[in-house]
């Protein structure tokens, strides 16, 4: 026991923890080692021959619960300090944490997608950081820049816009500006929920996912069962498949509508906006065979949205498909020239 309360110290004293959240980690050692001391003492309580007393019952039940406790508080001692690698990041680059690419997409995320073409777009100094690391609110993708931790997409759009004195829409008037963040918000709030349903949750038994995501059965399997919950409780969840295809249709309709032959989305230069527009279009890529957005590209529903993603792909994403790609890597990349 003594030894494990020794770990935790040591890890304490090299300073593990001096991250963003480090608080929590801190209280989490304490609440950790408080139930480790309480357990040390319930056994030296018991004594050495506790094992041979008449109440071996309840002994069993001491040991059991001595288990559970110690399993649960390092478990999530663990859990929360995985993340924390001590990375010395350079100076006034934009550090993107994103989960690994794959060899014919940037990324499955269309926050992660959203946001680097953001950064591509402004030309702002950034190094992406490929890891599983979560941002302080349990989502990714998310930037560290010069040791500020910024988490959610659109809040670190605006707060580079702000450090860096950036609009993108600055040719947009108010009236645009609304029906910009309208068509952000049906993407991003909307059509999200079909696009992970269709492809986490109705695609799961395809067999065509593994093609489209080499990942391990028991990791999709996991973020079945996350996406399930959250698109319950979001509301999408509880439509049948063909209610929650027929909504999609009706945002890609809308989006294609609004879009007619303009080259981006609010006129003849790309916007902010375009970011989070590509971002969730690059999704639709990465699916299943029988879901119904790939039968929306395969079947060519809507011509103008497809020329649309290869724009911007032509655009910002020359490296967007990797040739002699030797699989995923992790960890911080060298700086695009
Ligand atoms: N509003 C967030 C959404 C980010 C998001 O939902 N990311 C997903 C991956 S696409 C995630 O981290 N999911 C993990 C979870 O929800 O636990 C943003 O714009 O960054």
């Amino acid at each position: 026991m003594d030894i494990l309360i020794g770990i935790m110290q040591k890890k304490k004293n090299k300073g593990l923890n001096k991250h963003a959240n480090s608080a929590s980690h801190i209280q989490a050692m304490v609440t950790t080692r408080t139930a480790l001391k309480g357990i040390e003492k319930m056994m030296r309580f018991g004594g050495p021959n506790c094992w041979n007393q008449s109440n071996s019952t309840s002994n069993w039940a001491v040991a059991i619960g001595v288990g559970v406790v110690t399993v649960s508080g390092l478990l999530y001692v663990l859990k929360r300090c995985k993340c924390k690698r001590k990375i010395d990041y350079p100076k006034d680059v934009i550090i993107l944490h994103l989960i690994p690419r794959l060899k014919d997409t940037p990324n499955l995320s269309p926050f992660a997608v959203k946001l680097e073409t953001y950064l591509r777009m402004t030309k702002l100094p950034y190094q992406v950081d490929y890891c599983f690391d979560m941002s302080p609110k349990h989502k990714t993708p998310w930037i560290t820049y010069n040791g500020e931790v910024v988490s959610d997409s659109q809040f670190i759009i605006e707060y580079l816009n702000e450090k860096f004195n950036i609009d993108l829409s600055s040719h947009l008037t108010d009236e645009q500006r609304g029906v910009a963040r309208a068509m952000r918000k049906m993407l991003e709030e909307d059509l999200l929920w079909a696009l992970a349903l269709s492809r986490w949750v109705y695609g799961y038994s395809d067999p065509s996912l593994r093609k489209v995501i080499p990942a391990p059965r028991f990791f999709v399997w996991r973020i079945k069962r996350m996406l399930e919950k959250y698109a319950y409780g979001q509301g999408m969840g509880r439509h049948t498949p063909s209610e929650v295809e027929h909504i999609a249709m009706g945002d890609l309709k809308a989006l294609s509508d609004f879009l007619g032959k303009k080259k981006f989305l609010m006129g003849v230069n790309p916007c902010e906006t375009d970011c989070a527009v590509f971002g969730m279009m690059s999704s639709f890529e990465k699916m299943p065979d029988g879901s119904f957005f790939t039968k929306v590209l395969k079947d060519k529903l809507f011509p103008n949205l497809d020329a649309y993603r290869e724009r911007m792909k032509e655009l910002y994403w020359p490296d967007w498909v990797i040739p002699g790609w030797e699989g995923p890597v992790m960890g911080l990349q060298p700086r695009r020239p």
